[in-house]
């Protein structure tokens, strides 16, 4: 049950479809807050970080401008507040819920060891010119995104139906987005075979799946 407060709050979210502003743009759906979304894309070009750099300094996407005005950025942190914020949607565990520790932990675990890589990855002139270590670069940091996703499926208690058991949070939404990243779904799914239903789960959850066919279809075979 979604408070009346819940859709009378007004976002707006810059990012676009596939981004890390997806799982935050799932999340306000089930909430039931109004969004404006402005599709920016940054790891596309520079005319793109461009247009974010009067909003976020990093020059990235998911911003958030809060009902207050207030600009958040950083993934994992608007989603731990989105949850906090409507706990009437119960998608995250309270703070005096066992369950918290779990949900914190893991909850920063994804953007520490997994959504970083992506700046090397988006761009791999950042860090070297050459283009054989690029390559190499690309290579890497595709083997240690796999790898840290088996990590937390050996690591992860119980994770059915969802991550943290009964109940959706935004925990599988975060990681049912960032799986389809490089090295995508069907190397997750050999990496994370425990993980591997709850995001097929997310994926057919009834309640998003206007907003998934909207902001992030599955192109052909993605999902096999
Ligand atoms: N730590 C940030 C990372 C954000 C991020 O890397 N966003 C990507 C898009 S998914 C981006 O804007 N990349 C462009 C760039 O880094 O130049 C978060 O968790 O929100």
């Amino acid at each position: 049950m979604v408070s009346a407060s819940a859709s009378k709050d007004r976002y707006i979210l810059y990012g676009a479809p596939g981004s890390g502003a997806t799982p935050v743009h799932a999340a306000l759906t089930l909430i039931g807050a109004e969004v404006d979304a402005v599709d920016v894309s940054p790891w596309e070009s520079e005319a793109e970080r461009e247009r974010m750099a009067g909003v976020n300094p990093m020059r990235q996407v998911p911003a958030l401008v809060l009902p207050s005005g207030e600009v958040m950025t950083e993934s994992a942190a608007i989603l731990i507040w989105l949850g906090d914020r409507y706990p009437e949607a119960g998608l995250c565990p309270v703070p005096d819920d066992p369950l918290r520790t779990r949900y914190l932990r893991w909850m920063v675990y994804l953007p520490a060891a997994i959504y970083a890589m992506y700046w090397v990855r988006d761009e791999p002139t950042r860090l070297t010119p050459d283009p054989a270590a690029q390559a190499v670069m690309l290579e890497r940091t595709a083997e240690r995104i796999a790898h840290c996703w088996h990590l937390m499926d050996t690591q992860i208690d119980d994770p059915a139906p969802y991550l943290l058991g009964e109940k959706l949070s935004m925990l599988d939404l975060y990681v049912t987005v960032l799986s389809r990243w490089t090295p995508g779904r069907r190397r997750f799914y050999r990496e994370a075979p425990r993980m591997a239903g709850v995001v097929r789960r997310v994926d057919a959850d009834p309640r998003l799946a206007e907003f998934w066919a909207a902001r992030y279809p599955f192109t052909k075979g993605e999902q096999t």
